[in-house]
This record gives C-alpha cells, sequence and structure tokens, in this order.
C-alpha cells in the first residue's frame, strides 16, 4: 500500500492467485466479505475462478484473443482496428473531398532507426495523386505519389519503385513501404510489388511528412497533384500519424497542419453535374458514378448513340457505327454516261487528313477513280496502264509527288487502296498499300504536306476529272474515304434520319442519281458463246465454257477432228486426240495432200521418157522401140506397090503382092495401111 511511503516500484508485482484458510494466530482472515467503499481489500473476490477470458471473444472486428491466464487477455487488433478490444477504428481522414486542395503536415519527433516501414490504407479513384513526402530541411528523401493508378515510390529523389497492380479501384488497399537499410520493397494488400536498392536513408527528429499533397500546389502538381480520396490508419513504423484522433492513447507524431482534410470518407456526389447523356440515368457510387442508359446508347455516359439500330441507311446500303453518327455503306456503279458523284467539306473538317482510301473493281487499263482540286493544288487518284497511280501537288506548283504501284490492278477484281502520310520527325512521305501490301513509297519529303486543301473549298469528283469531263471509269466504286471521313453516295434526302457527325464531307449535286451496287456490263445476254456453250459473267468479262465436241473461246472450234476435213484425197478417221487419213490412191502424206509421182516406179523401158497422167502414165518410146512400155522393138516398115493400091505393112508385115495385103508376124494382126486414105 502507497500509503505506508513505501513506493510499488520496490515490491514485485501483486500476487495473482489464490488464498484459502489464511490464519493469523489462529483467526480466519479470509475470506471475508468487506463492506462496500472500504479501503480494507481491493482487487479480491471470493472463489477461484481460472476461467479463460477470451472464452468470450472479447477481441472485436476479428481481433485475436491472447490469454494471459488469471492476469486476464491481451487483444491483438487487425488494422485499422485500435483498443483494448478492437472495437474502435481509426479515423479515416478525407482528401479532396469536393475537389479542394487538402494535406496534412506531421512532425517527427524521434529517429525511427535504421529500418522505416510506412504502411497505410488508401482508398481512391483517382489514377495520380501525391500521397506522402518525408522531408528535412534540405531535401525530399522520400515520395510516394500514384501514376496511372499504381504507387510509385522515390527514395532519395533518384530510385524510383512502381507497384504491380492498381489500386485506384475504389476499395481499401493497406500499401506499405520498407526501408530496410539499403534495401526498399513496396507490398500492396501483404503482396510484395518488388524492391529496389537504394542509398541509406536518415531520418531525424524535426523531418516533416506531408500527405496528401504539399503547400505549394505547383509542387504538387508535379507527383500528379492533390491526391483525391481516403487515408486510414497511417503509421510509421509503430508510431501513428493521426489527421483526427481517436480516444485509445496511441503513439503519435504531432500533427503540424491540416487543410480541408474531412473526417470520414464521405463521396462526392458525382451524379450533381448530370454526367449521363442522351437521357441516362445517374446512380451515385463513392466517388463515381454510373449511368443506367435507355437503349440504342452506350458509353459510360451513354455518349453514344448506337445510331444503326434506328434504321437510318436505305435498304441497299450497310449501317455503319461511327463514334459520333453513322454512315452509309454503298458500293456504286460507273459506265459510260453515268452521273459524277461531287464533294465538297462541310467546312466544319478539323482532323488534318493524311489519308485516302477507296474500293473499286474495273478492266479499264486508265481511269480516274478520284479526283480533287483546289487552285493549283491537286490530288488524283487514278488507274494507269493497270497500276494505280496517285498524284499530289499541293502548296502551290513547286511541290508535287507521284507514286505509282508495282503491281497491275485493272483485273476486275475489288482491290482496296490505302494512301497514307507517314511523318517522321521532319521529313514525310506518302505511303500506298493496296490489298494490305505495301505497293510504292514516296521519296522523303518535306514541303509535301497533307490534304488540308480538301477540308476547305476544294472540289472533289469521283469517277472523272470534272463534270464536264464526264465518267472515265468503267466499273464499280466502294467505300471512298479521306482523312477516314467516308464521302456519302447517298444524300442525306434518301436517309431516314440526318448524319449528326460534326466533320462531313457533302455531296453537291446529290439530284444526279447513282446507280447502287455494283454491275458488270451484260456480257453473257445475249449469250456469245456458240454451240450451247454457258457464259459465265467475271466482271465486264465473259468465260465460255463449252460442251465436249467444242473448244475455242467461243466454243466456236470442234474437238472432232475430221469435221473441218483436214484429208485433201481421203478418208478422215477420229481417233482419241487426233486423226488419221486413209488416203485415195495416187495420193500420200498426213492429210492425202502429196500426189504420188506416178512414174517414180513406172515399167517405162529401154530408155523410154515416162509421161506422168492423173493417175497413171504412159511411156513415150524412142523410135525403134514400141509397145505400152516400149518393151517391144518396132519393126519395120514394108511399103508395097499394089497392083489394085499402094500399102504399108508394120511390124515386120510383109508385102504379098498377090492379093494386095500384108502377111503379119506372129502376134500381130490387121490387114494393111492405105497410105492414100490414111486408113
Ligand atoms: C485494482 O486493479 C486495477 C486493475 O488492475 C488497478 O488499476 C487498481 O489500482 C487496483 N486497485 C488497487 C487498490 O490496487
Ligand atoms: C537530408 O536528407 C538527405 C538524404 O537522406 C541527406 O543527404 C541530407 O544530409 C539531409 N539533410 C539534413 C540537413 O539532415
Ligand atoms: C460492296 O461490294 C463488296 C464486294 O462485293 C461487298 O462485300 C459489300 O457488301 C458491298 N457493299 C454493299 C453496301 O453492298
Ligand atoms: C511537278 O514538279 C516539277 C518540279 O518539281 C515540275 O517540273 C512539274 O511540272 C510538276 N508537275 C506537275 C504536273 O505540275
Ligand atoms: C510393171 O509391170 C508389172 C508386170 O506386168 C506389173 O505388175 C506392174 O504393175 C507394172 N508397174 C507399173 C507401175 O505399171
Ligand atoms: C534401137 O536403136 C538404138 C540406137 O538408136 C540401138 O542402140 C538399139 O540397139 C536399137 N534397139 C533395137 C531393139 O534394135
Ligand atoms: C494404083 C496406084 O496408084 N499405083 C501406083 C503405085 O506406085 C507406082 C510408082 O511408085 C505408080 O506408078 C503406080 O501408079
Amino acid at each position: 500500500p502507497t500509503a505506508n511511503g513505501i513506493l510499488e516500484a520496490d515490491y514485485p508485482p501483486a500476487f495473482l492467485g489464490c488464498f484459502r484458510d489464511v490464519f493469523v494466530d489462529s483467526r480466519l482472515l479470509l475470506p471475508v466479505i468487506a463492506p462496500e467503499g472500504s479501503h480494507i481489500q481491493a482487487n479480491i473476490t471470493v472463489g477461484c475462478s481460472d476461467k479463460d477470458k477470451c472464452d468470450d471473444s472479447p477481441c472485436q472486428n476479428r481481433g485475436r484473443c491472447v490469454s494471459q491466464g488469471w492476469r486476464g487477455y491481451l487483444c491483438e487488433c487487425h488494422r485499422p482496428y485500435e483498443g483494448n478490444n478492437c472495437a474502435e477504428e481509426y479515423i479515416t481522414a478525407r482528401f479532396g473531398n469536393k475537389d479542394l486542395e487538402s494535406y496534412a503536415v506531421f512532425s517527427l519527433d524521434d529517429d525511427p532507426g535504421d529500418t522505416v516501414i510506412i504502411s497505410m490504407f488508401i482508398r481512391t479513384r483517382q489514377s495520380s495523386g501525391l500521397l506522402l513526402i518525408m522531408t528535412n530541411t534540405t531535401s525530399q528523401y522520400l515520395r510516394l505519389w500514384l501514376e496511372v493508378g499504381m504507387i510509385k515510390v522515390q527514395v532519395n529523389n533518384f530510385e524510383t519503385l512502381v507497384g504491380r497492380a492498381v489500386i485506384n479501384d475504389g476499395h481499401f488497399h493497406l500499401v506499405t513501404l520498407k526501408l530496410e537499410g539499403v534495401v526498399a520493397t513496396l507490398f500492396q494488400s501483404a503482396q510484395s510489388q518488388g524492391f529496389i536498392p537504394i542509398r541509406l536513408i536518415q531520418v531525424h527528429p524535426g523531418d516533416m511528412v506531408y500527405v496528401g499533397g504539399l503547400p505549394d500546389s505547383r509542387a504538387s502538381a508535379s507527383f500528379g497533384g492533390y491526391f483525391k480520396g481516403c487515408i486510414q490508419d497511417l503509421r510509421i513504423n509503430n508510431k501513428r500519424l493521426q489527421f483526427y484522433p481517436i480516444s485509445t492513447p496511441v503513439e503519435s507524431y504531432n500533427l503540424e497542419q491540416l487543410i480541408s482534410v474531412a473526417e470520414g470518407c464521405s463521396s462526392d456526389n458525382a451524379c450533381a453535374v448530370n454526367p449521363c447523356l442522351n437521357g441516362g440515368v445517374c446512380y451515385s457510387m463513392w466517388d463515381d458514378f454510373i449511368c443506367n442508359c435507355p437503349p440504342n446508347t452506350a458509353g459510360r455516359r451513354c455518349e453514344e448513340v448506337k445510331w444503326c439500330e434506328l434504321s437510318p441507311c436505305p435498304a441497299a446500303a450497310m449501317c455503319q457505327p461511327l463514334s459520333q453518327g453513322f454512315e452509309c455503306l454503298s458500293n456504286v456503279t460507273f459506265r459510260l454516261g453515268s452521273s459524277i458523284p461531287q464533294y465538297r467539306s462541310n467546312g466544319k473538317i478539323k482532323r488534318s487528313l493524311t489519308s485516302v482510301s477507296l474500293s473499286f473493281r474495273s478492266r479499264r487499263l486508265a481511269a480516274t477513280l478520284l479526283h480533287a482540286h483546289k487552285d493549283s493544288n491537286y490530288l488524283t487518284v487514278s488507274l494507269l496502264n493497270s497500276h494505280v497511280v496517285m498524284d499530289l501537288q499541293v502548296g502551290g506548283d513547286k511541290d508535287n509527288v507521284s507514286i505509282q504501284s508495282q503491281t497491275q490492278f485493272s483485273d476486275g477484281k475489288w482491290h482496296t487502296v490505302k494512301l497514307s502520310l507517314e511523318t517522321q520527325a521532319s521529313t514525310s512521305s506518302w505511303i500506298m498499300v493496296v490489298d494490305g501490301g505495301k505497293e510504292a513509297i514516296s521519296m522523303p519529303k518535306t514541303a509535301v504536306g497533307d490534304l488540308e486543301f480538301l477540308s476547305k473549298e476544294a472540289d472533289i469528283f469521283l469517277g472523272g476529272l470534272s463534270l464536264n469531263a464526264g465518267v472515265d471509269l468503267s466499273g464499280c466504286l466502294g467505300p471512298v474515304e479521306i482523312g477516314g471521313l467516308l464521302l456519302p453516295f447517298h444524300p442525306d434526302t434518301e436517309l431516314n434520319l440526318p448524319r449528326p457527325q460534326e466533320e462531313q464531307f457533302l455531296r453537291i449535286n446529290s439530284n444526279a442519281p447513282l446507280l447502287y451496287g455494283c454491275w458488270g456490263a451484260s456480257v453473257c445476254t445475249p449469250n456469245p458463246c456458240r454451240n450451247e456453250g454457258v457464259c459465265e459473267d467475271l466482271f465486264d468479262l465473259h468465260q465460255c465454257t463449252c460442251s465436249s465436241e467444242w473448244t475455242g473461246h467461243l466454243c466456236q472450234d470442234s474437238t472432232d477432228p475430221c469435221i473441218s476435213g483436214p484429208c485433201l484425197y481421203g478418208n478422215c478417221v477420229s481417233l482419241p486426240g487426233g486423226y488419221k487419213c486413209a488416203c485415195e490412191q495416187g495420193y500420200s502424206g498426213e492429210q492425202c495432200e502429196v500426189e504420188v509421182d506416178m512414174c517414180e516406179k513406172s515399167n517405162c523401158s529401154h530408155g523410154a521418157t515416162c509421161l506422168k497422167g492423173f493417175q497413171t502414165y504412159s511411156c513415150l518410146c524412142p523410135q525403134n522401140m514400141t509397145g505400152q512400155y516400149c518393151e517391144l522393138p518396132r519393126l519395120p516398115v514394108s511399103t508395097c506397090t499394089g497392083t489394085r493400091w499402094n500399102y504399108s505393112c508394120f511390124n515386120g508385115g510383109s508385102c504379098s503382092e498377090a492379093d494386095d495385103a500384108c502377111y503379119c508376124l506372129p502376134g500381130f494382126a490387121g490387114q494393111w495401111y492405105d497410105m492414100h486414105n490414111d486408113s
């Protein structure tokens, strides 16, 4: 009892336990029920209970109860709870409430030693903002801020460490930075985010800790500006930095300044400024909002109208949604006599025009696809010898560029040309890509700029050079875009809704009709294929598919080789893959075209001359020979003087003067030859 002047400290701690049957001089001292308010005894109860105090789960908020035997219990509290029973919570500090510039300043009054552990709960939806700066009189040796939603730490103005996970999701995150000698490690909810080597930092009494911002707003701005969100249970090692102190006494550093930091973690009313567009309904969340969008709109603020769901385009066109409007896509056919659509900017085109893209389909070797001019500036995209060519002149006639595809594209198939200006540092070149393949690139130039003149009052034509010159494209055009803005084929009068987008090219001659869709010339009617060949339309070109008996471009040729009568003097016989001629007598050769030389193997003998005839020959005999083949010697002729007449006997026949007739040699016949009568 201190009343006697004896210091408590001189004694061991008070006895903890039970006594019974305590007698002094045979007098029972205990137990005794002391009268109310007496000072005879204190902290003594009747009985001997050793019940575990933790059995009653005295620790709140999931605090862990550690039994101290008869002495009682201890609660090990989870952060941010505090107090004997973990019943008290550190008071959350709201920074940036209603976008105020807020911060808190603490001063350190001790030296935390070589290991400095800074930890706190953070709740925010901001991706940037200053969290904490520790500074001595000469330098800010530790900085913590938010960058793209992640914690960034900088030690000694040099070594930098970035967290791996974003924390700006509107939930509380426990962030711990451990500076242990020459290593700094960052944890988020007990998960390591990485570490870096650092130079030893020295924290001294008198150093300041700035939380949520610096007094100077420009200095704060270099770390993402003032923090907006909530911080709770901030500690350096085990010492608290309390914005609003709790009643449980805890070791704390001194709060020096608290500027616009509110108690609690209230939310800004994000719906107050009506962030939801197009009739969306706003629901407030902590420091955030959600828009419940009406049908046909989308986006965080219902800012995107799904225009195409309102069916604004003519039936034949395809609706393409844009971020702020829609386009009606069609193909258009150009033929001799077609109208040339003419365009101009609506005067509200703000973007820089650095590309042109168009789809085309043609078999023309030369044709204008797109042409635009204003004063001496012009742009032409055309087909030349089947190559795609771009000619551009901007900024007066000093500077022009012309590029040409390597490949030929007049094959009647769809092709997409994309021309784009690639700007690198001080130079720029035009690049031509057709069907996804790079075809040409201009020499890098500085002077040839973008297509700005097109957003002024330039006239733009498709399919020809001008309205007067007439169409020179035969084929189709698909979507044509300049700087990503479509040149619309359908005028607004054909649409169910006008185009809402700000930047537009307008069709000037919207009354000139266009032929929507892509139609080739009617190359199959009437059917050009002969002999019942089937005509296939290959777009401005036909192809005949012939039956097996016919062949040729138009099925004009028979596959039977005998039909053409190839055998001149003979009969044609069809064979697989060809024919054979059976020649008439007297002819030979593949087609019986060669006449046989009858004299070649003639029987003319004795030096006779063979005389060729048709399928035959005759022998011209020497004087002393005769017979068909001159095989017979010519016998002498006798001249006879008869009594009644004079006559001759041939072939050795002799005169018979008695009866005025010839005696013939064997093998000859006849009477005589009357020289007078020639008989
Ligand atoms: C009784 O116990 C309480 C709690 O341990 C203590 O604060 C108080 O001083 C004790 N009373 C006396 C008279 O020692
Ligand atoms: C301030 O801190 C830096 C870095 O830890 C240290 O180099 C410097 O000496 C300190 N200045 C004072 C005045 O303590
Ligand atoms: C234009 O033609 C292309 C190629 O045949 C086709 O894919 C596209 O659907 C057509 N566009 C329209 C709007 O009909
Ligand atoms: C293109 O520029 C060159 C000089 O750079 C000039 O000689 C030529 O005439 C220009 N071409 C056209 C079509 O203006
Ligand atoms: C030549 O004479 C023989 C025998 O009389 C005959 O068979 C053959 O056909 C003759 N040849 C010609 C080319 O007249
Ligand atoms: C025919 O006359 C020639 C000379 O002219 C002579 O060589 C040949 O032998 C004669 N033939 C006969 C069969 O007499
Ligand atoms: C009948 C006839 O004319 N006889 C003649 C035959 O030839 C001799 C002489 O060559 C003539 O004298 C005959 O008159």
